[in-house]
C-alpha cells in the first residue's frame, strides 16, 4: 500500500483504520466474512483494467484471451461446486443476480411470491421499497406464527389462489432447513417459475451441509461474499434450456463490462470451496452458531424458530423491551459487531427492529470454536441485561480484545 500512502493518504488512512476495526472488533453479521489473501490479490488485480463486454469466446473488445482464461476456469468451477448444467459469474451482485432472472422470463405487472423481508425474505423478494416490489405484484410469504417456520400449506394455499408466474424461495434471516421440493412441487402445480436465491446458504451447499436446491430450481442465484468467503459479487445458475435467456439478460440486458477482477475472485474462492479444508471450515461454522445459539438460550434469550440448521439464527428481545437498534449500539460499543434485524411479525419498524441478527461465519475463519462461542455467550448477555451500563461495555471491551488477540487476522498484512 506504500503507493497509495503516497498518492492519497485520506482513503489510505481510512483502509487502514478499517483494517484496524476489522481485527478489533468480534465479527457476528452473518451475511460478512473475511476473504483469503489469494481472494483479494485476485480482486485487487490489474484484471479489472479490461472492458470485456460479452462471453468467453464472444466479446465485443479485442485482447480479451486472459479474460476468456479466467471467465471459463470461473465458469466450470461454479458447475462443478454445485453440480449445475450453466452458470453466469457475471451479476455484480445478489440483487443484480434476481433482477437478470426476473427480467428473463417476467413481464412487468406478473405476479411473484417471495418471503416477507420480516420473515427472512430479501429486499429483492418483492418489497415495497425495491424494484421487484415495484415492478411487480408481489405476494409475500409469511411464516407459521406459532414456531416461525415456513408453513408449506400456506405456501401452497397463496399459490393456488394467486396463480404466481414466479415463485423465489430463500432468506436472509430463516435459520432453518428451506424444503426446495416442495417449492418445486407447489410451483409445479402451479406452472410458476422457481428461484431459490441461497446467497447465505450457499458456503454450506458447497460444503454438503446444508441441502442443495440445484436439482429442484430453474434457477439458484446467491452472493460469494458471505458463508462462501469470496469477493462481492453474485452468480446465477440455471438449467441449460434458461442458458441463453440468462446470459442474454445479464449482458446486455441489465450490466455492461463484467468486473474481471471480481471474477477471477470468484473463480479463486470456487477452488478453495471445493476443498476439505473449506468442507471442515463449514462444519464448525455450523456447530459453532448451534453452540452460540443455545448458550443464548440456556441465559433466557429467545432464538426465533428455536434454534437453527445453518450459519445464522435470529435472537428476538421483544420480551426484554430493549430493541435491535438499542442491542446493536451496545454491543457495538463493547467490540461486538451484529446487526439489528426484525423478527417474524414484528411491531418495530426495519430502522428500529425487536431482533439482533448473529451469525459465525467471520468468527470461525479466525479459528475460533465451541469454547469461544459460550464466552461470546456470556458477554453478550452481560451487555445486554446491564442495558448498556459503561462498566460492563468497558469489561466485556477488554474482555473482546484478550480474545481477538488470541485469533489473528491478516496477519501479512502490514498497512
Ligand atoms: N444485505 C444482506 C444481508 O445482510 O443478509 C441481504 O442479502
Amino acid at each position: 500500500m506504500h503507493n497509495l500512502k503516497r498518492i492519497d493518504v485520506e482513503i489510505y488512512e481510512a483502509i487502514k483504520q478499517e483494517l484496524g476495526r476489522q481485527r478489533e472488533c468480534l465479527e457476528l453479521i452473518a451475511s460478512e466474512n473475511f476473504p483469503s489473501l489469494a481472494v483479494l490479490e485476485a480482486q485487487g488485480s490489474i484484471m479489472g483494467n479490461k472492458y470485456a463486454e460479452g462471453y468467453p469466446s464472444k466479446r465485443f473488445y479485442g485482447g480479451c484471451q486472459y479474460m476468456d482464461v479466467v471467465e471459463t476456469i470461473a465458469v466450470e468451477r461454479a458447475k462443478l461446486l454445485f453440480h449445475a448444467e450453466h452458470a453466469n459469474v457475471q451479476p455484480h451482485s445478489g440483487t443484480q443476480a434476481n433482477m437478470a432472472v426476473y427480467f428473463a422470463v417476467l413481464n412487468p405487472g406478473d405476479v411473484i411470491m417471495g418471503m416477507h423481508l420480516s420473515h427472512g425474505g430479501h429486499l429483492s423478494h418483492g418489497h415495497p421499497t425495491s424494484f421487484s416490489g415495484k415492478y411487480y405484484k408481489v405476494v409475500q410469504i409469511n411464516v407459521r406464527k406459532k414456531d416461525q417456520l415456513i408453513d408449506y400449506k400456506e405456501v401452497e394455499r397463496l399459490a393456488k389462489k394467486h396463480k404466481p408466474k414466479l415463485i423465489v424461495a430463500g432468506s436472509s434471516s430463516y435459520s432453518r432447513i428451506i424444503e426446495w421440493e416442495k417449492f418445486r412441487e407447489i410451483c409445479d402445480e402451479v406452472d410458476a417459475y422457481f428461484l431459490a436465491d441461497v446467497a447465505h446458504y450457499a458456503g454450506l451447499i458447497a460444503a454438503g451441509l446444508y441441502p442443495s436446491p440445484v436439482p429442484y430450481a430453474d434457477f439458484v442465484t446467491f452472493t460469494t461474499h458471505k458463508t462462501l468467503r469470496g469477493p462481492r459479487g453474485g452468480v446465477i445458475l440455471c438449467k441449460k434450456k434458461f442458458a441463453s435467456l440468462i446470459d442474454k439478460m445479464v449482458f446486455p440486458g441489465i450490466q455492461g463490462g463484467p468486473m474481471m477482477h471480481t471474477i477471477a475472485a470468484k473463480a479463486v474462492a470456487f477452488k478453495e470451496a471445493m476443498s476439505e479444508e473449506f468442507r471442515l471450515y463449514q462444519a464448525r461454522v455450523l456447530s459453532n452458531a448451534r453452540m452460540l445459539a443455545s448458550e443464548l438460550a440456556k441465559r433466557g434469550y429467545k432464538i426465533v424458530s428455536g434454534g437453527t440448521d445453518c450459519h445464522m439464527f435470529l435472537v428476538d428481545l421483544s420480551s426484554l423491551k430493549i430493541t435491535g437498534l438499542d442491542a446493536q449500539n451496545m454491543l457495538e460499543a463493547a467490540g461486538i459487531t451484529v446487526n439489528k434485524n426484525t423478527v417474524p411479525y414484528d411491531k418495530r419498524s426495519p430502522a428500529e427492529t425487536s431482533g439482533i441478527r448473529i451469525g459465525t461465519p467471520a468468527v470461525t475463519t479466525r479459528g475460533m470454536g465451541e469454547k469461544e462461542m459460550v464466552l461470546i455467550a456470556d458477554l453478550i448477555d452481560r451487555v445486554i441485561k446491564s442495558r448498556g451500563s459503561k462498566n460492563v461495555i468497558s469489561y466485556v471491551k477488554n474482555k473482546v480484545k484478550q480474545l481477538l488477540d488470541k485469533f489473528s487476522l491478516y496477519s501479512n498484512l502490514n498497512y
